[in-house]
């Protein structure tokens, strides 16, 4: 009888337990959801602001270089299915280049296990061919084929913004009609547009033990027009009529060595080059970063490209890979995917100062060269947007806000945000350096996008120049739908806020 009691007492009190903690869960989670509905209400108002008035002139933006045929698969799915079994043991080395299939599965599972972006050439045709053709025996609505290239989604992202647009790129018959007539084309008509592969995983995809902590993708190509950059001259050509106030480089990266005899890469930079230094001091150059391996490339792009651009565009990997240029001359390889803010605003200033110093020691030699003013690295977390004080990019605030939206609206592949499909990952408050006593900025409603100014500090004499930085919480996508490319829409909507 007391036995039964007690057993009574006992259920009784495991029920009461179960539901306080069923409404504290409850209160946590509309707390939770509380926080993003304030900063989605913040960032939509911020992002209102931008609205051109009807009697402003379209801003005219310029684009190069390349375009190719995206072929969107699920990574895993592909693998588990080709490749069942064949899970590489050893998964602690990256590869640039990938000639077979052990060193492709080798190279997948060492950026799938750390959830890092990546961009590899495959230097097996015939490997390449095979994948295409795995690729076209699944299920037709489980692949899926895309307008892909830099160049190509950020002209579709300025136009979308309200932007006249001149691209540079050739294109097929068959790719053309996938961009807005209004966009206009400096290049020529080619029979086959390269494809790259893009293997698609969202976080917890497994693949035998391995397990992807966040989404991202692995993208595979074998080009054979992009690398050679071919519709410079005719966009150098366009450009003397079209003066656009934005002039945009991207694609760089395709630029691998393969695919050029020795010395030919450098005189299709010194193009570039050309290109940039031909334009009046009042057209902006912005120069799109992406995925670099070889470190002779970057090098020859801060010999050919860094000092003649105003404004870079990154992630924070690349971030992480420019910064190390610049100040050691070697390159990183995966870094981590969810860097602390105070990490990536430092290393923004140091990519900043070696820029100015490389300009005040060289700019007398060289007249044409730049003084870099802005810096837009984005992150799965947030955006951070570094511009000179007073300078002509306007609306930073702004602009870091319409790319946290935008970066949330392309992963989640819908316009309408709605705060229960969105993750919270930053805190209330970050400190904006690792420095001892940095000053922190509280995220929250009065104020969703944090932007002060401070004085940074660069060459020998101390000189110090003012800058503005702002930074917005992205609302992270809970369920990923689509990564690859995110990159091109968020620096293309940032970029056309500033125009
Ligand atoms: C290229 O790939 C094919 C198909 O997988 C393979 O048979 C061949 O050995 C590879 N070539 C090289 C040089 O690895
Ligand atoms: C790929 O497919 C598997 C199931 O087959 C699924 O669990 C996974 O989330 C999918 N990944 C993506 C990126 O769609
Ligand atoms: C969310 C978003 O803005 N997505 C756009 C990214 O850019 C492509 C074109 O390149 C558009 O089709 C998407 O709508």
């Amino acid at each position: 009888m007391t036995a039964l009691r007690y057993m009574g007492w006992v259920t009784g009190f495991s029920l009461f337990t179960a539901l306080v903690s069923i409404i504290w869960q409850a209160f946590l989670t509309l707390k939770t959801l509380n926080r993003t509905t304030v900063l989605l209400t913040g960032l939509l108002a911020i992002e209102s602001s931008l609205k051109r008035p009807t009697y402003e002139p379209a801003p005219k933006v310029a684009i190069g270089y390349g375009a190719c045929t995206d072929l969107q698969i699920n990574a895993t799915e592909f693998l588990n299915r080709f490749y069942k079994g064949r899970i590489p043991k050893v998964t602690t080395s990256a590869r640039d280049v990938v000639k077979n299939e052990d060193e492709l599965l080798q190279s997948f599972a060492y950026y799938f296990q750390n959830g890092a972006a990546a961009e590899r050439v495959m230097a097996n045709g015939t490997l390449f061919k095979q994948l295409i053709g795995y690729a076209k025996v699944m299920d037709k609505e489980r692949i899926h084929w895309y307008m892909g290239g830099n160049a190509p989604l950020m002209a579709v992202r300025f136009f979308m913004e309200g932007a006249e647009v001149l691209l540079g790129a050739h294109m097929s018959k068959k790719l053309r009609p996938l961009l807005p007539k209004e966009i206009r084309l400096a290049g020529e008509e080619i029979p086959d547009d390269d494809i790259h592969i893009i293997l698609e995983y969202m976080a917890g995809d497994t693949w035998g033990l391995l397990v992807a902590p966040r989404a991202n993708r692995y993208i595979l190509h074998s080009d054979k027009n992009n690398p050679h950059i071919r519709a410079v001259e005719q966009m150098t050509n366009a450009l003397k009529l079209y003066q656009p106030q934005l002039l945009v480089v991207s694609g760089l990266q395709m630029m691998d060595m393969f695919s050029f005899n020795p010395g030919e890469r450098e005189k299709r930079l010194q193009q570039v080059k050309m290109q940039l230094t031909s334009q009046p001091s009042d057209t902006r150059n912005h120069f799109e970063m992406a995925s670099y391996v070889e470190l002779k490339l970057l090098q020859e792009l801060r010999h050919f490209v860094l000092p003649y651009v105003d404004s870079l565009g990154m992630n924070e990997q690349e971030l992480s890979n420019l910064q190390q240029v610049l100040t050691h001359d070697r390159t990183t390889l995966a870094t981590d995917s969810n860097p602390r803010i105070a990490h990536t605003l430092d290393q923004m200033r140091q990519v900043f100062i070696n820029l100015l110093e490389d300009f005040s020691v060289e700019s007398r030699s060289d007249p044409k060269r730049r003084k870099i003013s802005r810096l837009h690295v984005h992150t799965l977390a947030y955006q951070a947007i570094l511009t000179t004080a007073d300078s002509q990019w306007k609306n930073t605030r702004a602009a870091a806000a319409k790319a946290a939206l935008t970066a949330h609206r392309y992963v989640c592949k819908s316009q309408f945000i709605n705060p229960e499909s969105v993750l919270q990952v930053l805190d209330d408050s970050f400190a904006t350096s690792m420095q001892d006593n940095a000053p922190r900025m509280r995220i929250g409603a009065a104020s969703p996008v944090p932007c002060w100014k401070e004085y940074i500090q660069y060459g020998r004499d101390l000189q110090r120049i003012k800058v503005e930085i702002c930074v917005a919480p992205v609302l992270v996508c809970r369920v990923a739908r689509k990564t690859a490319g995110a990159g091109d829409n968020i620096s293309a909507s940032g970029l056309a806020a500033q125009l």
